[in-house]
């Protein structure tokens, strides 16, 4: 079975392009991933979740309010009785910050996983074969006859 990713830029941040490319990185590695863009409410996320019974949602940040536009996020999931993994990613705070005390922060608020702007895509799709427990089948090599 297929693991349902939900993925989108949170609060009014429009960078779009890290989750494209994460939508394609994803999309690529077998996910089914639901691309809801940039500028995504709680809510949003919240009933995409719910209405495709998601296995993980995936939220980006890059101009600098993480924290304030995720407030809250994880008590509404539970408020919906949803319980995906939740990674957030991205340039989680405004300037030079300690990344370890932004990972700390990020996971205080329920965050399973806390990414940095400096993330490679396939990254991503490590850690979500991880906590999904998805299994990578080799592909069979092919066989040429006569
Ligand atoms: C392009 C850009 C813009 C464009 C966006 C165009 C668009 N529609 O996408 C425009 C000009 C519109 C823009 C506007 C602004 N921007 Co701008 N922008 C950038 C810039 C130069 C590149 C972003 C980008 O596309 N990177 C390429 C992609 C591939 O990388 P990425 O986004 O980081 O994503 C990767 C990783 O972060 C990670 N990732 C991201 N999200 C997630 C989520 C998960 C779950 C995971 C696992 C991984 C992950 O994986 C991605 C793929 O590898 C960055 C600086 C920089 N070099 O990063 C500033 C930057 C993000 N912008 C910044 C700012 C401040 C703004 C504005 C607020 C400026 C202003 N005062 O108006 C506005 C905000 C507008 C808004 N409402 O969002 C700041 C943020 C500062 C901070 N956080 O402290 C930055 C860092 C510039 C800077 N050094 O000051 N911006």
């Amino acid at each position: 079975m297929p693991r349902t990713l939900i993925l989108g830029v949170v609060g009014s941040d429009a960078h779009v392009v890290g989750i494209t490319i994460l939508e394609h990185a994803l999309s690529a590695a077998g996910f089914d991933v639901v691309n809801l863009g940039v500028q995504t409410s709680q809510a949003e996320f919240v009933d995409a979740a719910r209405e495709h019974d998601a296995d993980a949602v995936l939220v980006s940040s890059l101009y600098g309010h993480a924290a304030q536009d995720c407030a809250g996020f994880h008590e509404r999931l539970a408020g919906a009785d949803l319980d995906p993994v939740t990674y957030v990613g991205g340039n989680l705070a405004v300037g030079q910050d300690d990344p370890e005390a932004t990972r700390e922060r990020f996971e205080a608020m329920g965050f399973d996983r806390v990414f940095d702007a400096e993330t490679e895509p396939h990254e991503a799709v490590d850690a979500l074969r991880a906590d999904l427990d998805v299994r990578v089948t080799e592909r069979e090599p092919i066989r040429v006859e006569g």
